[in-house]
């Protein structure tokens, strides 16, 4: 029997065998301090909108020259033009502004085997990506914000290797977020991609947090390893572990020098395990809830914030440590003591630098709107996404809060999903705060919410003045209710273009974002249980969404224009009201060093 050339067309079950194996949060690997092979730079980029790739299997096609063909083919994969990485392809040609479906990234990369072990890693895939290496296929990652993590080892050979990466960004209903949602639907590779080689045993994690009487050291090795492992912060003292089953913790007996926004102290820790050795630099500071205050260090903390979307008019998101050190020096210049990083994973970068400068973060996972609440292969994404995220970030100190969902309707299966997923959050890290933004009920007028009893936080979306024009609406909600946690307005705000003038009613105006601001802040200012204002937000930027003659593809909540330098009214409006709260530091509102 002939094989058929044409039975590709016929099937549509074609992406069944690139599933799994799937790279999730198990798979992640400590970075700090490791050695790694930078793959960024120039990777051949080939579109693919109808799947063709995997269809035809394009990556088990050799590099033989055209003109040696003996069938036709459909693709050149490795002879396709080049992007640069990190690069979101809807940004790199005009034509590809829309593109959404797969793009095949190709690229050769020479192993010296100087290591037993080599895993890749990819800083960030919108939104899943598929591997490919040396003809084989390696596995497979969803979720477009957090790192994956694949260990190449059986497949990697000594000398030249040929790496593909498929990337598919459609938007679909079963993926987190869905096919819905308000900002822009870039695809790329678009943070680093790294080979990260490693010893035959090696550590996974290694965490330090404030505990009762000195600070509490962790440790995971790959495997169900078992030995000593060895954590060491200098000045405070050191901890000899010993590891069962993979797993191992400590306690070090110290006093130390705590973390906070006024005085970001970070220790350095050293953990070893056999021949691995690993770095981190790491504050210690607690944050509990009491009643209705939020406590830092023991302390009342009122959160000064502005949310943040990962977004820039040239490089899209891919982030650069120049464009975060000036969102945060924007963010200081607001008096902000917190940013919230909408409404997804933001570069792990954010975090080192807001662990070092002084801000406080809430992170989230992008759980908006109207997910597919009763599909159990969607809340398995989602939680694989909160808990990637938690294994990147937990040592930062600056994370205080992990934020599990946004204004998603009350249903029972949203209710029964975000339970869960709150649940999986404290489980895996019960040393920080939960939130959401959550639900009004509209029948009796009150902040009400299910899910509110498994947060620490309610977060409140509000946008009275704006969506809701008769700001009479928000005292009366604020007086009506008794949430008995703290509050947080996790988003408020209006549109306003930058220089366009005029009445303090006239929508889109500088006067009219400003008014709305004055309102919000004198109404928010006077209520006891409010423990934090978080508007929505720092910079204008791009969602389709948004089409009027003042938009034109751009939100315009920005306090500040898309170019990241225009301030608009409403920022002065703002600075002045964070100013005055700082100033009150000795009294409720303290937030500094105990
Ligand atoms: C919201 C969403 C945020 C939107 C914002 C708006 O409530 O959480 O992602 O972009 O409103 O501009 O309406």
């Amino acid at each position: 029997m002939t094989e058929d050339p044409f039975a590709h067309l016929h099937d549509e079950a074609y992406d069944r065998a690139y599933a799994t194996p799937r790279a999730t949060h198990a798979d992640a690997v400590h970075m700090g301090g490791r050695e790694t092979i930078s793959l960024d730079g120039p990777w051949r980029v080939t579109p693919d909108l109808f799947d063709e790739g995997l269809r035809q299997r394009w990556f088990a096609d050799d590099d033989t020259p055209p003109a040696q063909w003996a069938k036709p083919r459909d693709a050149e994969l490795w002879d396709a033009d080049t992007l640069e990485l990190p690069c979101c392809w809807t940004l790199a040609r005009p034509e590809w502004r829309y593109f959404e479906g797969a793009m095949w990234f190709a690229r050769r990369f020479d192993w010296d085997g100087r290591t037993p072990r080599l895993a890749l890693r990819l800083g960030a895939a919108a939104y899943e990506a598929r591997v490919f290496l040396n003809g084989a296929f390696i596995g497979s990652h969803r979720g477009a914000s957090t790192p994956a993590f694949f260990d190449i080892t059986g497949t990697v050979r000594p000398g030249g290797n040929e790496l593909l990466v498929q990337v598919d960004n459609r938007r679909r209903p079963d993926r987190v977020p869905m096919h819905h949602f308000d900002w822009f639907n870039h695809g790329g590779l678009y943070r680093e991609v790294a080979l990260v080689p490693l010893p035959h045993d090696f550590i996974r994690t290694v965490e330090a947090s404030l505990a009762e009487g000195g600070v509490r050291v962790a440790v995971a090795v790959s495997g169900a390893g078992s030995g000593v492992a060895h954590v060491a912060l200098p000045g405070l003292g050191q901890a000899e572990i010993t590891v069962a089953d993979g797993r191992g913790e400590a306690l070090i007996a110290c006093a130390p020098v705590l973390w906070s926004p006024e005085a970001p102290r970070l220790h350095d820790l050293a953990a070893t395990f056999r021949t691995d050795r690993v770095t981190d630099r790491v504050g210690l500071r607690s944050i509990a809830v009491s009643g209705e205050e939020i406590l830092l260090n023991g302390r009342p903390l009122m959160l000064r914030g502005v949310c943040v979307h990962e977004e820039d008019m040239q490089l899209g998101k891919v982030s650069t440590e120049a464009d975060v050190r000036r969102m945060m020096g924007h963010a200081k210049a607001l008096g902000c003591n917190l940013l919230r990083l909408a409404h997804y994973p933001h570069h792990e970068r954010v975090a080192e630098l807001a662990d070092e400068l002084g801000l406080l973060l809430w992170e989230e996972i992008p759980v908006y709107w109207a997910i597919a609440f009763d599909d159990p292969g969607t809340y398995a994404d989602a939680e694989n996404q909160l808990l990637e995220l938690i294994a990147r970030d937990r040592n930062r100190a600056s994370v205080i809060l992990w934020g599990v969902g946004n204004e998603n309707a009350d249903t029972d299966a949203r209710h029964a999903f975000m339970s869960r997923l709150a649940q999986a959050a404290r489980a895996a890290d019960p040393s920080r705060l939960i939130a959401a933004a959550c639900l009004i009920n509209r029948e009796t007028f009150c902040i009400e919410d299910r899910l509110a009893e498994h947060l620490d936080v309610i977060g409140l979306n509000e946008y009275f003045g704006w969506y809701e024009p008769n700001m009479d609406g928000l005292r009366r909600l604020l007086a009506n209710s008794r949430p008995g946690k703290p509050v947080v307005i996790s988003e408020t705000g209006a549109d306003a273009v930058p220089g366009l003038h005029g009445g303090e009613r006239q929508l889109f105006t500088e006067e009219c974002q400003a008014a709305i601001y004055r309102e919000q802040i004198a109404i928010v200012a006077e209520t006891a249980y409010i423990g934090g204002f978080i508007p929505w937000l720092l910079y204008d930027y791009r969602t389709e969404r948004r089409q009027t003659r003042y938009q034109k593809g751009i939100s315009r909540k920005g306090l500040i224009a898309e170019d990241k330098q225009t301030r608009k009214l409403a920022f002065d409006t703002l600075a002045r009201w964070y100013f005055e709260l700082a100033g009150q530091a000795s009294d409720r509102r303290d937030i500094g060093p105990p």
